[in-house]
């Protein structure tokens, strides 16, 4: 095992109560300010808000942002009553519950950059339910039970998220989530240098491949006929980004040292994969160009008790998927 024991792979900070009477506070003046608004709607006065959130969580952010200090930022102590949420959904399209967390999330969420989400996603959800679903036991996806293989956020995709917010409202099971620095690998130069090389490609995973919505369900099947070679490493060589989900890529065709590179970094992050059991009330927030992350293999129950987190994916630059989006200010991709 080659993986740099004593680096810091998550950042954590637990809210005290002075910290969550300011939350809450700002959460009370959007529901006050933006009540019966759309989500969407609230964020464009995102900005309204933030400066009423506590420093020290903008200030960690901030530096988990801008100076890369960890690959992850873990924030705790967010109230999630229980009897106040109600129920795991069985389905993400059952009722929403739990408002305040999910404004909690999209403060927290914007203060990093603009939140959008994928019209084949949940109808095209800004902050999505994760929650076995019944029948889906064996899906490669939030919402099955076998283990979800450690990934790339929408790898596949070249508007891909920067950050990925996971919240969790319920884990009575502590079922870890798992993660993996790219920073923590030892890689010979020879394999960086292949990795480093556009050879590899990557299908969009079977969710996005199940929307409803055609026009954007065609845009992903396109990605998968015809994917776009894309670097497993890419930024600067000596301390790279990651692009990674084994699971549904590929050398290119006759490509063997690409072949061997892959195989040899998958083992390695396999290697530096460490769990981390969200509890209620915490954010975990990923650096989707730093880590990867995926979830152990749990038994759902599917009476309200199951695992339950929000999802939220934060882009630095929403603008430059405006050839997917219908209009300037619209947070779907398609
Ligand atoms: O459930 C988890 O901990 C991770 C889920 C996940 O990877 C996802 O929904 O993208
Ligand atoms: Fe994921």
């Amino acid at each position: 095992m080659s993986c740099a024991a004593n680096s810091q792979l998550i950042a954590e900070y637990r809210l005290t109560d002075s910290d969550c009477a300011l939350v809450q506070s700002a959460i009370d003046a959007v529901l006050g300010e933006s009540a019966g608004v759309s989500q969407t709607d609230f964020l464009r006065h995102a900005h309204r808000y933030l400066p009423m959130l506590p420093m020290p969580v903008l200030d960690l952010l901030a530096a988990f942002r801008d100076q890369e200090i960890a690959p992850a930022v873990l924030i705790s102590g967010f109230p999630v009553p229980d009897e106040e949420i109600g129920a795991t959904p069985l389905h993400w399209r059952d009722g929403r519950t739990g408002e305040r967390q999910e404004i909690y999330s999209l403060l927290l969420a914007a203060s990093l950059g603009q939140v959008f989400a994928w019209a084949t996603l949940q109808d095209g959800r800004l902050v999505q339910d994760v929650v076995p679903i019944r029948g889906q036991q064996q899906a490669q996806t939030g919402h099955g039970t076998i283990e979800l293989a450690w990934h790339t956020e929408d790898g596949f995709h070249r508007y891909r998220c920067d950050y990925l917010c996971l919240f969790a409202m319920r884990n009575n099971d502590h079922i870890p989530t798992n993660l993996a620095c790219v920073d923590h690998l030892s890689l010979s130069p020879r394999v960086v240098d292949t990795l480093l090389g556009e050879r590899f490609l990557i299908r969009p995973d079977t969710e996005h491949l199940k929307a409803e919505n055609a026009l954007a369900r065609r845009a992903m099947e396109r990605l998968q006929d015809d994917p776009v070679p894309s670097a497993v490493l890419f930024g600067a060589p000596e301390r790279p980004y990651l692009r990674i989900d084994p699971i549904y890529m590929s050398p290119l065709p006759g490509d063997a040292e690409a072949a061997e590179s892959l195989t040899e970094i998958t083992r390695e992050l396999e290697s530096c994969l460490q769990p981390v059991s969200l509890e209620p009330g915490d954010l975990l927030v990923l650096d989707n160009y730093r880590c990867v992350h995926g979830r152990a293999p749990f038994t759902a129950r599917y009476d309200g008790t199951d695992r339950w987190l929000k999802k939220v994916i934060v882009t630095r630059d929403l603008r430059k998927s405006r050839d997917v989006r219908g209009a300037v200010d619209d947070r779907v991709l398609n």
